[in-house]
């Protein structure tokens, strides 16, 4: 590769959605799921309304470039039961994985409780079906495998205590409710670009040489801290086994809406669309209120998780 090139091509018509753009009010447009559904691209946007608090809205694509949103927000805070009660306050930074024939849907659900996930589903982005809270508060930030591991479902999740900060874990379950098994598989590192915290980004990609995790780190500076973003590989039998942590970031802050905005300094991602020439679409929230997206090279993203790599833990 050469070294000239940005790992991340940036799509010169970045930002690529916007809440300008959005047929209701909102004041954001960031941290989008996106995924390829009958050939076309499906994006569920989170969007800040003037409360402060979060929804999340559906836009649709025939190329992953230009987005078109739909007339209404696809979830609201649930008004019923359990939900209810841990969505009051919002919901925010959803992921989806494909996986039995469905889409899965994790996203923060927050409330006076504090912050939690929960699972959704949805089979064609039309209607969709609450299944469970599926972690204790205070999480954010759980993707899902889009493969079984032995009879069980695997997901990255982001626990926090004073002694190990805001570290990646894997947790497994057999039937998506139940979660357990958990450990701790890669942890920030000192005075390096994500040594405050890492966090699960897009669910992880299939290549030939392991499971591929575009994820999020955190530097504290005396201007607030820095969100950027790395990439990991994992074994493609054992995904707690990780093979290679990439040494440098792949993606910063540098464009003008990703250095301000609602939150300033902040490229996060919860998406990333493998496509059949060995390229990925990688999506991101600039600055808490826009949209970007950017392509890389699948193989090139690999070497440096390989070839580049630091100690996980
Ligand atoms: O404001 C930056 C990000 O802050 C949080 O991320 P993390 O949990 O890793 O600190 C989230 O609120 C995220 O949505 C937001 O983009």
């Amino acid at each position: 590769m050469a070294s000239d090139k940005p790992i991340v091509s940036r799509y010169d018509g970045n930002p690529i959605l916007t809440s300008a753009d959005i047929p209701y009010p909102v004041a954001t447009v960031h941290n989008a799921a996106v995924v390829k559904h009958r050939d076309k691209y499906i994006m569920l946007f989170r969007s800040h309304r003037d409360t402060g608090r979060c929804i999340l809205g559906l836009a649709d694509s025939d190329d992953g470039f230009h987005f078109t949103p739909r007339p209404q927000p696809f979830m609201t805070p649930s008004r019923e039961g359990v939900f209810g009660e841990y969505e009051a306050f919002g919901v925010e930074d959803p992921r989806i994985t494909f996986i039995d024939d469905k889409y899965l849907i994790t996203y923060s659900a927050y409330s006076k409780h504090g912050v939690r996930v929960a699972l959704a589903s949805t089979k064609d982005f039309d209607s969709v079906e609450r299944i469970a809270l599926i972690t204790q508060a205070d999480m954010r930030n759980v993707v899902i495998f889009p493969e079984k591991f032995n009879g069980r479902y695997a997901r990255l999740d982001r626990p926090h205590s004073e002694i190990s900060p805001w570290a990646i874990w894997i947790s497994y379950s057999t039937d998506l409710i139940h979660w357990g098994q958990s450990q701790a598989i890669m942890k920030p590192v000192q005075y390096h670009w994500d040594e405050m915290k890492i966090g699960p980004g897009a669910p992880p990609i299939r290549t030939d040489r392991g499971w591929l995790h575009i994820y999020h780190g955190v530097f504290p500076t005396m201007d607030g801290s820095v969100y950027r973003l790395g990439v990991a590989l994992h074994d493609l039998n054992d995904p707690a086994r990780i093979l290679g942590v990439c040494d440098r970031w792949i993606l910063q802050p540098e464009d003008p809406w990703e250095i301000t905005g609602y939150v300033h300094n902040v490229v996060f991602t919860c998406a990333a669309v493998p496509e059949h020439d060995g390229t990925v679409k990688i999506y991101w929230g600039g600055a808490d209120k826009v949209m970007c997206v950017g392509t890389a090279v699948l193989d090139d993203l690999v070497d440096l998780c390989l070839n580049d790599a630091r100690p996980p833990l």
